[in-house]
């Protein structure tokens, strides 16, 4: 679409059950927020629309444990969500959601035109239903071993083991999250959208007409429709969305995936009453952000809605990204394995821009990719520090230093000065290529060699020693240095816009269109720069091994957590267990073992005799603490030679979780020799 006079940009909708994290960030709001302030900058007319998504069963279910109602929870976490976004610097043209009055009207109404006009086929079906709860089982009301890769958590809707799509039906042994009972199956009513009758457009419109999306969003797309397209229910028995608006609909719900995407249509109503214009007119061109787990959603299902409906302009591009993990793990909300946006903000107050930085330097644009703290200082003490904020604040210091901050006349230039000035306009060409094409992190790096070509030439140029020979020939570096900076407000802005206001602060300049990008007089002789301070500072190692110990913490309470007891072992008769004879006893000396990390030599009293006894517990137990401590004690097991000793029994351990040894003892101190049976 070459000819398009504005640019519609979603970004996805978060559910507001949690906050928002690293991941959410480097996928999709980021590169969505970079995207609309280079649009801006470059004078297009841009919207740029988010939101909250507050529908869904995940949201019922938070409310549910924790005895609150599902708009509680998405109020907390919608204004934890908006907030973080705002002080990140995501620049919303409007941020809504979902249990909005406008978005509950515009997506009854969206349902009903297409009801009317017979859109959607209307479908009785078995579903699952809990009798003790006396609940539909909608979508992760219900769990059971995936089909596909046994995965036994898999929820009705999804198996976030192996990413498939399912249908409640599918899952084995099905049980009902809210009783835990086997669910019976009853009659319902469901309307659908018949998807299998959008195929041939779909094949048309994307694998014909969209070949230049990305590679990975194309081929999913490819897979999706090659495997066949079914009929998608559109509406569930739930009691929170927006109540299905026709005859029949009573105690049902839109499907959260049917009313979220309208929340972008819903959203740009609230930001302007000539909404329009942006999604009817046909030269405004549409973009979604999202994440790879969305693209059926946005690359089928709400197309064909669209089409379906009639009015509406599709989607021009959806530059979906993949995922980013943490510190070699898959970031997890439920399993707190995740750097937390409201909590970096709080951690790392005036670094916003080093996190955007980071998330972009290292995007998972076409795979999925890693996020580690190490990483994080890395990119920030290398990079931001030692090339983009080493070079500006060595030019505006010296130009303190030589002019009292005024901008030095620039002489004739060498052919040097005049490479290097001209290499920002061919920079620039291959930045707005990159951008062009949602390349962001291709784009960062171009944009990152600007400063290096500026960190280069002052290096080169050394003013700090031609100013002992040539103070004109000084003059004209130091001008030529200051353009270099000015350039750099500009092409860093739409990825680092904090730091560009700060840059500009200290250059004492307004902002700059993107056209000025590549003009070498952009401060005029005389013009007064302002006193520098540091535009980076360093991240040192404390503070990146607190965050690193804090993620193993909880790595620690998770796998503590998820630890499941041993399953039990076979059957045995009674007879079997009377074989064995533990009694009581009572440890009356205890020494290590020598040259062994594990093992203590015991001596016990049984109250038959006093025996030695080697056990595996010296990594949990000091010998001096543990004299006088009473155990039990298999008397009748066959000696063996360990380390050269002969243990005659064994003394019982529990094992917990996390694999540390307790002792096993009468609750109230016992005869030494009392059976345990
Ligand atoms: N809330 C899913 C997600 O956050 C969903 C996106 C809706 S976009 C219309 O991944
Ligand atoms: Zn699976």
């Amino acid at each position: 679409m070459a000819n398009y006079k504005r640019t519609l940009i979603t970004s996805a909708l978060p559910y507001a059950n949690g906050p928002v994290h690293i991941g959410h960030l480097a996928g999709v709001y980021v590169p969505a927020d970079i995207y609309a302030r280079y649009l801006r900058m470059k004078g297009e007319e841009v919207a740029y629309i988010g939101g909250s998504d507050e529908h869904g069963v995940p949201i019922t279910l938070k409310a549910k444990n924790e005895g609150v109602t599902p708009q509680d929870i998405v109020d907390k976490y919608h204004g934890i969500i908006k907030d973080a976004f705002s002080r990140f610097g995501i620049s919303f043209d409007v941020y809504s959601r979902t249990s909005s009055k406008t978005h509950h009207e515009t997506a009854s109404e969206f349902f009903k035109k297409l009801h009317a006009d017979g859109k959607f086929i209307e479908k009785t079906s078995e579903q699952y239903f809990d009798e003790e709860a006396n609940q539909w089982l909608a979508d992760r009301y219900i769990t059971g071993i995936c089909p596909k890769c046994n995965n036994e958590k898999a929820y009705g809707d999804q198996c976030e083991g192996c990413g498939s799509s399912l249908n409640a039906t599918d899952l084995i042994n099905p049980k009902s999250v809210l009783s835990g009972n086997v669910p019976i199956m009853k009659e319902t009513k469901h309307w659908y959208l018949p998807l299998d009758q959008y195929e041939p457009w779909l094949k048309e419109w994307i694998l014909e007409g969209h070949k230049e999306w990305k590679s990975n969003v194309y081929g999913q797309c490819k897979s999706w429709i090659d495997g066949g397209l079914h009929p998608r229910a559109v509406t569930r028995d739930l009691d929170w969305g927006v109540p299905v608006p026709v005859d029949g609909g009573e105690g049902k719900v839109l499907y959260v995936w049917f009313d979220a995407p309208i929340g972008y249509i819903s959203a740009t109503k609230e930001m302007t009453p000539d909404w329009e214009k942006w999604w009817k007119d046909e030269d405004t061109r549409m973009l979604h952000f999202i994440g790879k787990d969305n693209i059926v959603f946005h690359c089928i299902i709400f197309p064909a809605m669209l089409k379906a409906e009639g009015s509406y302009n599709l989607p021009e591009n959806v530059p979906a990204n993949e995922f980013l993990n943490l510190e070699g793990d898959k970031i997890s909300t439920s399993r707190n394995w995740a750097v937390w946006l409201h909590e970096y903000l709080d951690e790392f107050p005036g670094k916003e821009d080093v996190l955007k930085y980071v998330l972009t330097a290292n995007a998972p644009e076409t795979k999925d990719n890693d996020f580690t703290w190490k990483d994080f200082q890395a990119r920030n003490n290398n990079e931001l520090v030692a090339v983009f904020g080493n070079f500006v604040n060595r030019a505006l210091v010296l130009t303190q230093k030589y002019y009292g901050g005024k901008v030095p006349a620039t002489g004739e230039l060498l052919d040097i000065d005049k490479e290097t000035l001209a290499q920002i306009t061919s920079l620039k060409a291959n930045i707005e290529k990159s951008l062009d094409t949602f390349r962001f992190r291709e784009a960062l790096k171009t944009t990152m060699d600007m400063a290096r070509l500026g960190n280069k030439y002052l290096a080169d140029m050394e003013p700090w020693k031609v100013i002992k020979t040539d103070e004109e020939r000084v003059k004209t570096i130091m001008n030529t240095c200051l353009q270099i900076t000015a350039n750099l407000t500009i092409v860093f802005a739409p990825f680092l816009p904090f730091t560009c206001d700060k840059l500009r602060g200290f250059l004492n300049m307004e902002k700059l269109d993107w056209s000025e990008l590549g003009c070498t007089d952009l401060l005029v002789e005389g013009h007064q720069t302002n006193k520098p301070e540091l535009l980076f500072e360093k991240i040192d190692d404390k503070t990146i091994e607190a965050h690193v110990n804090k993620l193993l913490e909880t790595k620690k309470t998770n796998e503590m957590a998820e630890a499941v007891a041993a399953p039990i072992k076979e059957n045995c008769t009674f007879d079997d267990f009377q074989k064995m004879d533990i009694r009581v006893g009572t440890i009356i000396e205890a020494k290590k073992v020598a040259k062994t990390k594990k093992l203590l030599k015991l001596l016990v009293d049984t109250g038959i005799d006093q025996r030695t006894v080697v056990s595996g517990i010296a990594e949990f137990y000091k010998p001096e603490d543990i004299i006088g401590q009473q155990v039990s004690v298999l008397v009748n097991l066959l000696p063996r030679t360990l380390k050269g000793i002969e243990s005659q029994g064994m003394i019982l351990m529990a094992e917990d979780a996390d694999g540390t040894l307790k002792f096993v003892a009468p609750v109230n101190e016992v005869k030494n020799g009392s059976e345990i049976r």
